[in-house]
């Protein structure tokens, strides 16, 4: 073991072979705009906001003054029987962003809690509106809901439920993923192929009967197995379904929320309207940790219309609505609407799509997908070593000083919103002289 690898070993680090990385670590120390800095002083162009958060970009000013400002104002306050005003008055804004139905918001801290109270709200609901037997819950392969044990029971990667699979919550049924490389590889924007796929939720509900599933989740867009783009009228007869049998559909927008898809929801973008949704991330541009569970009218009243003023849900974090990542979350949602941040990634989309499709026929390449300012190229694995190539080029892609994300095989892309033409470009012909030598 090496002096640096040694002296590394004390932090754990999530999602990453700790002992290759502290072999050859990619370490950021500073960050501005679209740029990370490295301990030497290299500049990294950032395509991932980060970890598909940091969508006004690194250090914005009036980010960072709002949430230096209510450190010295107030540090912590607790909202278990106290309240903080400036956690009503987000709220009120933050709910004028969803769709007409959606007025009410839990807050949480990550992506993950966001899941887990997502999925706790809707078998509550069922049982308050006296539907106790709708226990289920149907997810879908190759989703990725973060990780408590409700995110990874619904959610649909091996590798995040093989280790913990005994322990997966039970009643739990996955749609097939959306992925038809064969017919849809190449499309650009919404796939064509694909809408009988959500046929498939018949099927489940036929096994179980319809009477005991509470909830259906999705990312409307999946981003961590891939960037998966619903296929042309698949959330749409998703709704459709679940509208038909009285099931609750849950979007986890924990991506595609606060302007990805050039719209404040994938709901706007995609006109489907959920029962709730999930989120975290961009929320805050990444800057403070935060999540935020938004819920309808209808299960709202729920809780609300028993008599007595006793608790409703009994589930709540210590931190939920942290006063700096209430102030993180003001000053970024003022950002993003001053600047006309959403609407940009909407404008930028094209170009966006332009150069990634320019990718096509370079070595490796199998397919290119995107839609608003989320993007993937796969490579085609190498044999017998699913994901070596992929680590390959993430390696050689930070030497060349460019930040992409990368699962398994599959490069994928989702810069902040402040990304210019010449950003874009220099990401990809970076990446193009480098599938050139991998
Ligand atoms: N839902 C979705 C749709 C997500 O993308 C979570 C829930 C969980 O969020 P937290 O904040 O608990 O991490 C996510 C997170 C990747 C990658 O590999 C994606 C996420 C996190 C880390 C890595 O692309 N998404």
């Amino acid at each position: 073991m090496s002096d640096q690898t040694r002296s590394m070993e004390s932090f754990w680090m999530p999602f990453t072979g700790n002992r290759a990385f502290k072999k050859n670590p990619r370490l950021v120390e500073r960050a501005e705009g679209m740029f990370y800095t490295t301990p030497d002083g290299r500049e990294v162009l950032d395509m991932v906001a980060g970890l598909w958060c940091c969508n006004a970009g690194h250090g914005h000013p009036r980010i960072i003054r709002a949430i230096q400002e209510q450190a010295a104002e107030m540090d912590y306050a607790p909202h278990f029987n106290f309240g903080h005003p400036a956690a009503y008055e987000l709220a009120e804004t933050l709910t004028g962003l969803t769709p007409d139905s959606i007025n009410h918001v839990f807050y949480t801290n990550s992506g993950s809690e966001s899941v887990d109270t997502a999925l706790k709200i809707a078998l509550a609901y069922q049982k308050e509106r006296g539907q106790a037997a709708r226990t289920r819950l149907v997810g879908r392969e190759r989703g990725y809901h973060g990780v408590g044990f409700g995110g990874i029971s619904v959610g649909g990667i091996q590798n995040n439920r093989m280790q913990f699979s005994n322990s997966l919550i039970p009643g739990v049924d996955h749609l097939p993923h959306t992925h038809l490389l064969d017919q849809n590889a190449f499309t650009r924007g919404t796939p064509e192929h694909g809408i009988e796929l959500a046929d498939q939720l018949e099927n489940i509900l036929d096994l179980h009967h319809p009477s005991t599933v509470a909830a259906v989740i999705v990312e409307p867009v999946a981003g961590s197995a891939g960037v998966l783009i619903p296929p042309k009228g698949y959330l749409k007869r998703l709704r459709e379904i679940c509208d038909r049998h009285d099931i609750l559909l849950i979007f986890d927008e924990v991506i595609t929320g606060f302007g990805r898809l050039g719209d404040n929801f994938a709901s706007q973008v995609f006109e489907v309207s959920p029962d709730i949704i999930t989120t975290a991330k961009g929320l805050t541009s990444g800057t403070v940790p935060m999540g935020a569970v938004f819920v309808s009218d209808k299960i709202y009243a729920e809780f609300m219309s028993k008599p007595g003023g006793s608790i409703e849900l009994f589930h709540g974090y210590t931190y939920s609505a942290h006063p700096l990542a209430v102030a993180a979350c003001k000053a970024t949602q003022q950002v993003y609407a001053d600047e006309g941040l959403f609407q940009r990634a909407a404008e930028m989309a094209g170009v966006f799509e332009d150069a990634l499709h320019s990718l096509k026929g370079e070595p490796h390449v199998i397919d290119i997908r995107n839609y608003g300012l989320m993007g993937a190229v796969e490579m085609q694995p190498i044999e017998g070593q699913p994901g070596a190539r992929g680590m390959d080029l993430l390696q050689k892609t930070f030497d060349a000083g460019l930040m992409v994300r990368i699962t398994g095989d599959t490069i994928a892309f989702s810069p902040p919103l402040i990304m210019e033409e010449s950003h874009i470009h220099q990401a990809v012909e970076t990446l193009r002289s480098i599938l050139k030598i991998l």
